[in-house]
Protein backbone atom coordinates (compact mmCIF):
# COMPACT_ATOMS: atom_id res chain seq x y z
CA UNK A 1 0.00 0.00 0.00
CA UNK A 2 1.40 3.25 -0.79
CA UNK A 3 -1.62 5.80 -0.41
CA UNK A 4 -3.35 6.80 2.85
CA UNK A 5 -7.29 6.06 3.36
CA UNK A 6 -8.18 9.68 2.88
CA UNK A 7 -6.75 9.25 -0.97
CA UNK A 8 -8.05 5.81 -1.21
CA UNK A 9 -11.82 7.38 -0.33
CA UNK A 10 -11.07 10.26 -2.83
CA UNK A 11 -10.22 8.13 -5.66
CA UNK A 12 -13.30 5.54 -4.89
CA UNK A 13 -15.80 8.46 -4.93
CA UNK A 14 -14.02 10.41 -8.03
CA UNK A 15 -14.44 6.77 -10.34
CA UNK A 16 -17.58 6.06 -8.72
CA UNK A 17 -18.58 9.24 -9.87
CA UNK A 18 -17.23 8.97 -13.41
CA UNK A 19 -19.61 5.60 -13.92
CA UNK A 20 -22.87 7.32 -12.22
CA UNK A 21 -22.64 10.26 -14.39
CA UNK A 22 -21.18 8.54 -17.71
CA UNK A 23 -18.14 10.98 -17.81
CA UNK A 24 -14.75 10.08 -18.97
CA UNK A 25 -11.63 10.63 -16.56
CA UNK A 26 -7.69 10.41 -17.01
CA UNK A 27 -6.60 7.62 -15.54
CA UNK A 28 -6.18 7.81 -11.19
CA UNK A 29 -2.20 6.59 -11.80
CA UNK A 30 -1.02 9.56 -13.83
CA UNK A 31 -1.32 11.50 -10.51
CA UNK A 32 -0.68 8.62 -8.36
CA UNK A 33 2.04 6.79 -9.99
CA UNK A 34 3.72 4.93 -6.72
CA UNK A 35 -0.13 3.10 -6.81
CA UNK A 36 0.11 -0.23 -6.47
CA UNK A 37 -2.25 -3.33 -6.66
CA UNK A 38 -3.00 -3.22 -3.22
CA UNK A 39 -4.32 0.31 -3.52
CA UNK A 40 -6.19 -0.84 -6.23
CA UNK A 41 -7.93 -3.42 -4.45
CA UNK A 42 -8.93 -1.03 -1.31
CA UNK A 43 -10.12 1.87 -3.68
CA UNK A 44 -12.26 -1.52 -5.22
CA UNK A 45 -13.54 -2.04 -1.82
CA UNK A 46 -14.47 1.46 -0.78
CA UNK A 47 -16.55 1.81 -4.72
CA UNK A 48 -18.41 -1.21 -3.18
CA UNK A 49 -18.52 0.12 0.62
CA UNK A 50 -20.61 2.78 -1.31
CA UNK A 51 -22.77 0.87 -3.27
CA UNK A 52 -23.73 -0.99 -0.48
CA UNK A 53 -24.23 1.83 2.06
CA UNK A 54 -26.92 2.78 -0.92
CA UNK A 55 -28.58 -0.01 -0.82
CA UNK A 56 -27.12 -1.81 -3.66
CA UNK A 57 -25.96 -5.76 -3.55
CA UNK A 58 -23.23 -7.67 -4.57
CA UNK A 59 -24.79 -9.84 -7.83
CA UNK A 60 -21.47 -11.55 -8.57
CA UNK A 61 -18.19 -11.78 -9.31
CA UNK A 62 -15.95 -11.76 -12.37
CA UNK A 63 -12.40 -12.09 -13.52
CA UNK A 64 -11.14 -10.17 -16.46
CA UNK A 65 -7.92 -9.78 -18.74
CA UNK A 66 -8.04 -13.33 -18.96
CA UNK A 67 -7.83 -14.14 -22.85
CA UNK A 68 -4.75 -13.67 -24.93
CA UNK A 69 -7.31 -11.54 -26.80
CA UNK A 70 -8.04 -9.29 -24.44
CA UNK A 71 -4.61 -8.94 -23.04
CA UNK A 72 -3.62 -8.23 -26.34
CA UNK A 73 -6.13 -5.61 -27.00
CA UNK A 74 -5.49 -3.90 -23.43
CA UNK A 75 -1.85 -4.27 -23.67
CA UNK A 76 -1.55 -6.10 -20.35
CA UNK A 77 -0.05 -9.53 -19.16
CA UNK A 78 -2.09 -10.53 -15.95
CA UNK A 79 -5.99 -11.12 -15.07
CA UNK A 80 -7.89 -8.68 -12.60
CA UNK A 81 -10.80 -9.12 -10.32
CA UNK A 82 -13.88 -7.30 -9.90
CA UNK A 83 -17.52 -6.63 -8.43
CA UNK A 84 -21.02 -7.29 -10.59
CA UNK A 85 -23.47 -5.34 -8.57
CA UNK A 86 -27.43 -6.25 -8.52
CA UNK A 87 -28.43 -3.38 -10.94
CA UNK A 88 -25.72 -4.09 -13.75
CA UNK A 89 -28.01 -7.20 -14.16
CA UNK A 90 -29.90 -7.06 -17.71
CA UNK A 91 -33.14 -9.74 -18.68
CA UNK A 92 -31.72 -11.41 -21.97
CA UNK A 93 -33.58 -9.83 -25.05
CA UNK A 94 -33.30 -6.53 -23.04
CA UNK A 95 -32.18 -2.92 -23.84
CA UNK A 96 -29.38 -0.95 -22.81
CA UNK A 97 -30.03 2.97 -22.59
CA UNK A 98 -26.10 3.93 -23.64
CA UNK A 99 -27.18 7.62 -22.63
CA UNK A 100 -25.90 6.17 -19.23
CA UNK A 101 -22.74 4.55 -20.03
CA UNK A 102 -19.49 6.47 -21.53
CA UNK A 103 -18.55 3.95 -24.20
CA UNK A 104 -19.24 0.45 -23.52
CA UNK A 105 -18.06 -2.74 -25.11
CA UNK A 106 -19.59 -6.41 -25.02
CA UNK A 107 -17.70 -9.48 -24.23
CA UNK A 108 -19.04 -13.11 -24.48
CA UNK A 109 -17.95 -15.15 -21.55
CA UNK A 110 -18.85 -18.84 -19.32
CA UNK A 111 -20.21 -17.53 -16.50
CA UNK A 112 -20.44 -20.44 -13.40
CA UNK A 113 -22.63 -20.94 -10.64
CA UNK A 114 -20.74 -22.92 -7.32
CA UNK A 115 -22.76 -24.97 -5.11
CA UNK A 116 -19.83 -25.44 -2.86
CA UNK A 117 -17.23 -22.27 -1.71
CA UNK A 118 -14.12 -22.62 -3.23
CA UNK A 119 -11.02 -21.40 -1.09
CA UNK A 120 -7.27 -20.80 -2.04
CA UNK A 121 -4.23 -21.11 -2.61
CA UNK A 122 -4.10 -23.90 -4.62
CA UNK A 123 -7.76 -23.91 -5.73
CA UNK A 124 -7.78 -25.31 -9.37
CA UNK A 125 -9.56 -27.13 -12.55
CA UNK A 126 -10.78 -30.00 -10.88
CA UNK A 127 -11.79 -28.17 -7.64
CA UNK A 128 -13.58 -25.44 -9.37
CA UNK A 129 -15.52 -28.40 -11.86
CA UNK A 130 -16.45 -30.14 -8.63
CA UNK A 131 -17.78 -27.05 -6.79
CA UNK A 132 -19.56 -25.86 -10.21
CA UNK A 133 -23.23 -26.39 -9.67
CA UNK A 134 -23.78 -24.93 -13.43
CA UNK A 135 -22.42 -22.91 -15.86
CA UNK A 136 -24.60 -20.49 -17.88
CA UNK A 137 -23.75 -18.36 -20.95
CA UNK A 138 -23.18 -14.34 -20.50
CA UNK A 139 -22.43 -11.10 -22.10
CA UNK A 140 -20.77 -8.71 -20.39
CA UNK A 141 -20.83 -4.79 -20.82
CA UNK A 142 -17.95 -3.29 -19.81
CA UNK A 143 -17.01 0.88 -20.29
CA UNK A 144 -14.26 2.05 -18.65
CA UNK A 145 -14.25 5.26 -16.69
CA UNK A 146 -10.86 6.30 -18.45
CA UNK A 147 -10.67 8.07 -21.49
CA UNK A 148 -10.25 5.80 -24.84
CA UNK A 149 -10.37 2.40 -22.44
CA UNK A 150 -6.48 3.64 -21.77
CA UNK A 151 -5.49 1.88 -18.68
CA UNK A 152 -2.91 -0.04 -17.02
CA UNK A 153 -3.32 -2.81 -13.92
CA UNK A 154 -3.76 -0.46 -11.31
CA UNK A 155 -5.84 1.82 -12.84
CA UNK A 156 -8.44 -0.79 -14.28
CA UNK A 157 -8.75 -2.65 -11.30
CA UNK A 158 -9.36 0.61 -8.92
CA UNK A 159 -12.29 1.05 -11.58
CA UNK A 160 -13.44 -2.37 -10.66
CA UNK A 161 -12.46 -3.91 -13.86
CA UNK A 162 -15.08 -1.62 -16.23
CA UNK A 163 -17.64 -3.46 -14.23
CA UNK A 164 -20.96 -1.92 -16.30
CA UNK A 165 -23.76 -4.37 -17.37
CA UNK A 166 -24.19 -7.82 -18.04
CA UNK A 167 -26.45 -10.73 -19.37
CA UNK A 168 -27.16 -13.79 -18.42
CA UNK A 169 -29.41 -16.09 -20.81
CA UNK A 170 -29.14 -19.54 -22.33
CA UNK A 171 -29.54 -22.36 -20.84
CA UNK A 172 -27.66 -23.32 -17.62
CA UNK A 173 -26.16 -26.70 -17.72
CA UNK A 174 -24.11 -28.95 -15.72
CA UNK A 175 -20.51 -28.97 -16.26
CA UNK A 176 -20.65 -33.17 -16.32
CA UNK A 177 -20.55 -33.78 -20.23
CA UNK A 178 -19.80 -30.65 -21.48
CA UNK A 179 -16.57 -29.74 -22.28
CA UNK A 180 -15.68 -25.89 -21.92
CA UNK A 181 -12.43 -25.92 -23.57
CA UNK A 182 -14.00 -26.80 -26.74
CA UNK A 183 -17.25 -24.94 -26.86
CA UNK A 184 -17.72 -22.62 -29.03
CA UNK A 185 -19.48 -19.04 -29.13
CA UNK A 186 -19.84 -16.72 -32.20
CA UNK A 187 -20.73 -13.34 -31.92
CA UNK A 188 -23.02 -11.63 -34.15
CA UNK A 189 -23.76 -7.51 -34.06
CA UNK A 190 -26.84 -6.36 -36.23
CA UNK A 191 -26.21 -9.99 -37.87
CA UNK A 192 -22.68 -9.77 -39.02
CA UNK A 193 -20.15 -11.86 -37.15
CA UNK A 194 -17.42 -9.88 -35.00
CA UNK A 195 -15.80 -12.32 -33.11
CA UNK A 196 -15.53 -15.94 -32.32
CA UNK A 197 -13.34 -18.22 -29.44
CA UNK A 198 -13.84 -20.99 -27.40
CA UNK A 199 -13.68 -21.57 -24.22
CA UNK A 200 -10.16 -22.79 -23.94
CA UNK A 201 -9.26 -18.75 -25.33
CA UNK A 202 -9.94 -18.24 -21.59
CA UNK A 203 -6.42 -19.30 -19.87
CA UNK A 204 -6.99 -22.87 -21.20
CA UNK A 205 -9.60 -23.12 -19.68
CA UNK A 206 -12.78 -21.24 -18.17
CA UNK A 207 -12.89 -22.69 -14.89
CA UNK A 208 -8.92 -21.54 -14.28
CA UNK A 209 -10.32 -17.86 -14.43
CA UNK A 210 -12.40 -19.42 -10.78
CA UNK A 211 -9.76 -21.28 -9.74
CA UNK A 212 -7.18 -17.88 -10.44
CA UNK A 213 -10.23 -16.08 -8.28
CA UNK A 214 -10.26 -17.95 -5.37
CA UNK A 215 -6.58 -18.16 -5.71
CA UNK A 216 -6.29 -14.12 -5.60
CA UNK A 217 -9.01 -14.10 -2.56
CA UNK A 218 -7.05 -16.27 -0.42
CA UNK A 219 -4.44 -13.73 -0.30
CA UNK A 220 -6.70 -11.71 1.57
CA UNK A 221 -8.20 -14.21 3.23
CA UNK A 222 -11.71 -14.42 1.57
CA UNK A 223 -13.07 -17.47 -0.51
CA UNK A 224 -15.56 -17.59 -2.82
CA UNK A 225 -19.17 -18.55 -1.18
CA UNK A 226 -21.51 -21.08 -1.63
CA UNK A 227 -24.04 -19.36 -4.78
CA UNK A 228 -21.79 -16.99 -5.96
CA UNK A 229 -22.32 -16.01 -9.85
CA UNK A 230 -18.68 -15.64 -11.52
CA UNK A 231 -18.12 -14.60 -14.77
CA UNK A 232 -15.05 -15.76 -16.41
CA UNK A 233 -13.77 -13.02 -18.84
CA UNK A 234 -14.30 -12.06 -22.49
CA UNK A 235 -13.21 -15.59 -24.90
CA UNK A 236 -12.66 -12.92 -27.37
CA UNK A 237 -11.84 -9.14 -28.03
CA UNK A 238 -14.44 -6.74 -26.34
CA UNK A 239 -16.41 -5.38 -29.47
CA UNK A 240 -17.49 -1.63 -29.28
CA UNK A 241 -21.16 -0.95 -29.83
CA UNK A 242 -23.53 2.47 -29.91
CA UNK A 243 -27.11 3.04 -29.86
CA UNK A 244 -28.95 0.92 -32.81
CA UNK A 245 -26.95 -2.26 -32.23
CA UNK A 246 -28.05 -5.79 -31.75
CA UNK A 247 -26.21 -8.13 -29.76
CA UNK A 248 -26.38 -11.90 -30.37
CA UNK A 249 -24.22 -14.42 -29.05
CA UNK A 250 -24.54 -17.98 -29.66
CA UNK A 251 -22.97 -20.81 -27.50
CA UNK A 252 -22.44 -24.30 -28.13
CA UNK A 253 -24.31 -26.39 -25.93
CA UNK A 254 -25.72 -23.46 -24.15
CA UNK A 255 -27.51 -21.40 -26.44
CA UNK A 256 -28.00 -17.52 -27.01
CA UNK A 257 -27.83 -14.30 -25.22
CA UNK A 258 -29.02 -10.75 -27.09
CA UNK A 259 -29.44 -7.31 -26.00
CA UNK A 260 -30.15 -4.12 -27.72
CA UNK A 261 -28.63 -0.70 -27.12
CA UNK A 262 -30.84 2.07 -27.61
C1 LIG B 1 -11.12 -4.55 -18.22
C2 LIG B 1 -12.16 -5.61 -17.94
C3 LIG B 1 -11.89 -6.87 -18.71
C4 LIG B 1 -12.72 -9.14 -19.40
O1 LIG B 1 -13.65 -9.95 -19.47
O2 LIG B 1 -11.62 -9.36 -19.92
C5 LIG B 1 -12.96 -7.87 -18.66
C6 LIG B 1 -11.30 -3.91 -19.57
O3 LIG B 1 -10.90 -4.49 -20.57
O4 LIG B 1 -11.79 -2.77 -19.62
O5 LIG B 1 -14.01 -7.73 -18.08
MG1 LIG C 1 -15.48 -9.22 -18.82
Amino acid sequence: MTLDNNTIQQLAAHLENAELSATAVTKITDAHPQLDWDDAYAIQAAIRARKESRGHRIAGLKAGLTSRAKMKQMGVETPVFGLIFDYMSVADGGEIDTKKLIHPKVEAEIAFVLKKALRGPGCHVGAVLAATDFVVPAVEIIDSRYENFRFDLASVIADNTSASRFVVGGVARSVEGLDLRTLGLVMEKNGEIVAMAAGAAVLGHPAVAVAALANHLATRGEEIPAGTFIMSGGATEAIPVAAGDAISVRFQDLGSVSMRFV
